[in-house]
């Protein structure tokens, strides 16, 4: 038995620069840093939970930022948090889901924290709190957006060669249509049966254009086409969805289980890409997961391009479905030139391994963190981890 109540004692958000080995081209923005965005909550009993509220492009993709993340943690939810008892995890997330509005990236992390906690205190890794491990492995693809498709299929043959990814997701939507075609045949035909290409568009085409190129990508030999219209075009995702012969994910357009089951109702798409951070958290992500798999939508493992810790958070929680399609795109921290873990993450085999130890089974290094963090960087002088 765990004693309680344990109080929150103090609650950290922590913004982290890191610069990106490439360039990362996508229709919305072209990345050459990620902004990392760690939240700890230290509770009475010692225990430190973590977790990461990390988005792409500032406010480019989606209607939080790195910036308003933070800003809103320590504004409104961290004095929240302050003294509740962190032995209750869905009691707190249900008070702050009452009290505020949206943020779901910021919740995300706040309750990824209150189960690393949770699941160090009872010794176990985080995925036995989600109902235990199906897997001990999940399969990861890798995004190709360099803007070259040369260097795209240069990186692609490398990947291969390391046993790292058999998987890789191009993201267009930028160029004009017909040279985006192009583009996919050409990297498909560099690496034909060894490896699997599917594309990314991030809402950037019309329902006439994806129309005209669907057909091209599915001669192409394409076999996954993410998100290719806005994503508030529900009605046209169904229609695309009923008449592409390559199967049609939903990304932008699944902010948790109420979009989950209101695409799944009309089968608006053929498969999921469940992220925690969209989903508003883990429980909210394990939620879209088993509306898709009980209406027959296939499920694959999305990532926001998170570092470390909110890869392995997902993982966790991936881990644990029933089935999982389409595998994963947990690369976020390879596609980082800096590790913030003691030890790095364990890509192997085309896999990501789940590390074992309890909660989510890493240990950040916090040296390099307090180097790396934008307050101390800037001179501010700031309470030290
Ligand atoms: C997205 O839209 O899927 C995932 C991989 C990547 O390169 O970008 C992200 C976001
Ligand atoms: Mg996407």
């Amino acid at each position: 038995m765990i004693p309680s109540p344990i109080q929150i004692q103090a609650v950290d958000t922590i913004l982290v620069d890191v610069p990106t080995i490439r360039p990362h081209r996508l229709s919305v923005a072209t990345m050459n840093c990620q902004v990392l965005v760690l939240i700890r909550i230290q509770c009475a009993d010692g225990i430190a939970g973590w977790g990461e509220a990390t988005t792409i492009g500032g406010l480019a993709y989606g209607e939080e930022s790195p910036e308003s993340i933070k800003t809103n943690i320590d504004t409104y939810f961290a004095p929240m948090l302050k003294g509740l008892d962190a032995t209750r995890p869905g009691q707190i997330m249900a008070k702050l889901r009452e009290s505020f509005q949206g943020n779901r990236f910021a919740k995300c992390a706040i309750e990824t924290a209150l189960f690393d906690a949770q699941a160090r205190r009872f010794g176990v890794p985080l995925s036995e709190l989600f109902g235990g491990r199906v897997t001990d492995s999940v399969e990861v693809a890798w995004t190709l957006a360099s803007g070259d498709t040369g260097r795209d299929i240069d990186e692609a043959h490398q990947m291969l060669e390391m046993k790292r990814h058999r998987v890789f997701k191009l993201k267009i939507g930028a160029r004009a249509p017909a040279d985006d075609i192009a583009h996919v045949a050409a990297i498909k035909a560099a690496v034909g049966e060894r490896a699997q290409v599917r594309v990314d568009v991030n809402q950037a085409w019309s329902q006439a254009e994806a129309l005209w190129a669907i057909e091209r990508l599915a001669d192409a030999g394409c076999d996954l086409i993410e998100q290719p219209i806005a994503a508030e075009d529900r009605r046209g995702l169904k229609r695309l969805t009923h008449l592409s012969k390559v199967p049609i994910m939903a990304d932008e357009a699944l902010h948790g289980p109420v979009d989950a089951f209101a695409l799944a109702s009309t089968h608006a798409a053929d498969v999921f890409a469940v992220k925690i951070a969209q989903s508003g958290g883990l429980t909210g992500a394990a939620s879209v997961a088993a509306i898709a798999l009980a209406s027959g939508v296939d499920l694959y493992g999305g990532t926001m391009l998170e570092g470390a810790l909110g890869t392995i958070a997902s993982a966790q929680l991936f881990s644990t479905f029933r089935e999982l399609k389409w595998g994963t795109e947990l690369f976020g921290p390879l596609l980082l030139t800096e590790e913030i873990l003691v030890e790095p993450l364990r890509y192997e085999n085309f896999s990501l391994k789940l590390p074992q130890g309890p909660g989510l089974g890493i240990q950040l290094d916090l040296d390099k963190i307090e180097r790396l963090r934008r307050d101390t960087k800037r001179g501010a002088s700031v309470v030290k981890l």
